[in-house]
């Protein structure tokens, strides 16, 4: 009796420790399960050859033993001999195979080619770069043919990053909270760096370089001048020095007063010498802690950011004078372009274009200026920001938001790789057809010589990282398409669903069609036709149309909508705030004649009747109507499709899937309701009596309150 009970304890025990998680995101390495490939690939792979020491080449060895062993679920050894049946691992010149059918110009520094030797031996697979770095993206990439099973019998792949700089943002605070976190608190533990490196941290590093990031802000771009002391310093130093084999690089927030702040200068002017010379020093120190330090992102004269302004200079002069500070160490300073201001009455999508249009030129060549993917702010779809191709003298870092603060947070499923690659395909026009935003933001169309993206993260100390099991794939997403932009959308989800949930061929269709369409869905239920910024104040979750007492007149939802007896949406034709002259003629043309403007940006560039006809044939009133229905049936259509997936994965992910699936189907009839009652009043109108009728009033959508709401402000 006694032993069927410890049977039973200790199975049990194996099963939590076996659990679903998450925690393992991409990187799970269970054991092929096709069992003709697994036995193919065990003959393929007996034995591995390691060239090199290097830590790089450490974790590289680590991570292709493990993942080798687990997937094929056998013993593989390191050998030194070229026998049949094995792997090699070699820089240019640095090994035992001859690789001289690679091109290694074409690698450049973190490249890699993967390629099957011709010859006597059967199966020598060599896995090769310039770089160290290089060797270890190929191993991960060689690693993830194995998980989305694909034939490894003659290989010939040969890759390199299309971006340079490929960054994660973390609007992480010193208190641990995250502003527009939605996963836990954050991962960095201030208070047990540096000496303890948690285990998450390197799990972190492997996760990032599987899909070639290689930079990582580590705190909130609405920073604290903390960061810069030596207290600080010693702790960004340990996560730096973890994350390095890996490739990736540490930068940090500045916040620009810190020489009053911190230092005990009267000013941070950037233009005085005290000052100039204070962040020289500064520099120096933090080089001291992180030799590889990458460099500064600066949030200025944004949202109550102290600034250059402050001092009645231009953001030319802050970005050079701390640009001038990092440059003897190769550093770089990020700017952003995120600044609109309430005393300005300009229409706010114009007022980045307006401030920066003219720095075009002014800046040092280390300077970047970092440019949200829209005008406004991450909302589920915006027209490509009008500084894309406006500056040409000056490299931009393209912005997008992983953490879904505007798209349902940390609880609807929404795959963001659409919305990501409408952006970068978007055409600026500003050196004839074909010049794509990708191409501004790759460096090729102006000839920059720096390159970058960022994506604000999404990762909390949540178990599995992201809390909704798919805001992972936000995250690999981001990843996959900061290496290349020419990846389709579908590609991606692909090899995410495989390396994530499973390679069964019904599960991958049906799942990658939800994420396929998850974005439109989450538009029309939110902000069809064009809608913008009509979320709840301060927390920015779940509608509320109706607020007209924000702070400040541009965080109002009625500044955007605009609704009135007339018609709906914001007027930036000629005849309204002109936004539409800071494009390229060509791409103003697109959208500003009402007639034949897409519908998708309807709303963000017209004031349009109720009464008017769409193509469908309905007035703008029925189409309304009849987007916000569509989403929420989606919805519902999404959880059928779900529930259909129960015997095709764990029981933990199903679940939680399902579970947050019931959340969104509740948000988006909570969205139609609350969205359609409110417009009502300005058109008068009825809702077509086929659609369902509200569960409550108006009034009830306007009493709910989210007074704790997280992500919002630095409290937990
Ligand atoms: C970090 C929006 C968000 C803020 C964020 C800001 C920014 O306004 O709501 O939380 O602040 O963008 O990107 O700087």
């Amino acid at each position: 009796m006694k032993k069927v009970l410890l049977l039973v304890i200790s199975l049990n025990i194996v099963s939590c420790l076996l659990a679903e998680d998450g925690y393992r995101l991409w990187l799970r390495y269970d054991k092929v399960d096709n069992t003709i490939l697994l036995q193919q690939y065990r003959s393929q792979i007996n034995a591995v050859i390691i060239n090199g020491s290097s830590p790089t080449i450490a974790v590289a060895k680590n991570e292709l033993f493990a993942g080798l062993q687990a997937l094929l679920d056998k013993k593989v050894f390191e050998t030194k001999e070229i026998k049949s049946n094995t792997i090699v691992i070699q820089r240019k010149a640095a090994g035992i195979i001859d690789t001289r059918i690679v091109n290694y110009d074409d690698l450049g520094q973190e490249g890699f080619a993967i390629f099957t030797v011709k010859g006597n031996v059967k199966n020598v697979i060599v896995i090769t770069a310039n770089t160290d770095i290089g060797v270890l993206y190929g191993v991960f990439q060689f690693l993830r043919l194995l998980q989305t099973q694909q034939n490894i019998t003659e290989l010939n792949i040969s890759e390199s990053p299309k971006i340079k700089l490929r960054i994660l943002n973390h609007w992480d605070n010193l208190n641990r909270s995250v502003e527009r976190g939605y996963a836990g608190i954050s991962i960095w533990n201030w208070h047990t760096l540096p000496g303890y490196i948690d285990q998450r941290y390197i799990d972190y590093a492997r996760a990032n370089a599987s899909i070639g990031i290689n930079g990582t802000v580590l705190t909130n771009v609405n920073a604290n001048a903390q960061i810069l002391t030596k207290t600080y310093l010693e702790k960004m130093a340990a996560l730096a020095n973890t994350f390095r084999p890996y490739g990736i690089k540490v930068y940090l927030t500045a916040r620009f007063s810190a020489p009053v702040e911190i230092g005990g200068l009267k000013t941070a002017d950037p233009l005085n010498e005290e000052v100039k010379d204070w962040w020289k020093r500064k520099a120096d120190t933090i080089y001291q802690f992180i030799p590889d330090f990458g460099g500064f992102l600066v949030k200025a004269n944004s949202e109550g950011q102290p600034g250059p302004q402050n001092y009645q200079r231009t953001h030319a002069d802050g970005a050079n004078m701390l640009a001038d500070a990092v440059a003897p160490h190769g550093g770089i300073v990020m700017w952003r372009a995120f600044v609109y201001s309430n005393e300005t009455p300009t229409d706010r999508f114009k007022q980045a274009y307006d401030e920066f249009k003219p720095l075009d030129g002014q800046f040092r060549k280390n300077v970047m200026v970092q440019v949200k993917n829209g005008p406004i702010d991450f909302q589920p779809r915006e027209p490509f920001h009008p500084l894309f191709g406006a500056i040409p003298k000056t490299p931009i870092v393209m912005e997008f938001q992983i953490t879904m603060e505007y798209l349902g947070q940390g609880t609807h499923l929404v795959y963001e790789a659409p919305l990501f690659k409408e952006c970068l395909d978007a055409d600026t026009y500003t050196k004839g057809k074909g010049s794509t935003v990708a191409k501004v933001v790759d460096g090729s169309l102006d000839n920059n010589l720096i390159s970058g993206i960022a994506g604000v993260a999404n990762i909390g100390n949540e178990r599995n990282w992201t809390n909704h099991p798919f805001g992972q794939a936000n995250w690999y997403a981001f990843g996959r398409l900061a290496w290349d932009h020419t990846l389709s959308s579908a590609r991606i989800a692909d090899e995410w669903i495989k390396q994530t949930f499973s390679n069964n061929k019904s599960f991958v269709n049906e799942v990658k069609g939800i994420m396929l369409a998850s974005r439109q869905i989450m538009v029309n239920y939110m902000t069809p036709l064009g809608l913008h910024h009509i979320m709840g104040t301060g927390h920015h979750y779940g509608p509320a149309p109706w607020v007209s007492n924000a702070g400040r007149a541009d965080w109002n939802p009625v500044y955007y909508h605009k609704a009135d007896s007339a018609g709906i949406g914001f007027d930036r034709t000629v005849s309204g705030s002109n936004a539409l002259s800071q494009y390229s003629p060509e791409v103003s043309a697109q959208w500003s004649n009402l007639n034949n403007c897409a519908e998708e940006y309807l709303l963000w560039f017209h004031h349009v009747p109720w009464k008017y006809k769409m193509k469908s044939g309905k007035t703008l009133w029925d189409e309304l109507c009849y987007k916000y229905n569509a989403g929420v049936d989606s919805v519902r259509w999404m959880q059928k499709t779900w529930e259909k997936m129960k015997s095709l994965i764990d029981e933990e992910r199903f679940k939680q899937t399902k579970m947050f699936l019931s959340i969104q189907e509740k948000d988006a009839a909570w969205w139609r309701n609350a969205c359609l009652l409110y417009f009502q009043t300005f058109s008068r109108r009825p809702i077509p009596s086929n659609y369902e009728k509200a569960d409550h009033s108006l009034e009830y959508y306007k009493a709910l309150r989210f007074q704790f709401a997280p992500g919002n402000g630095n409290s937990f």
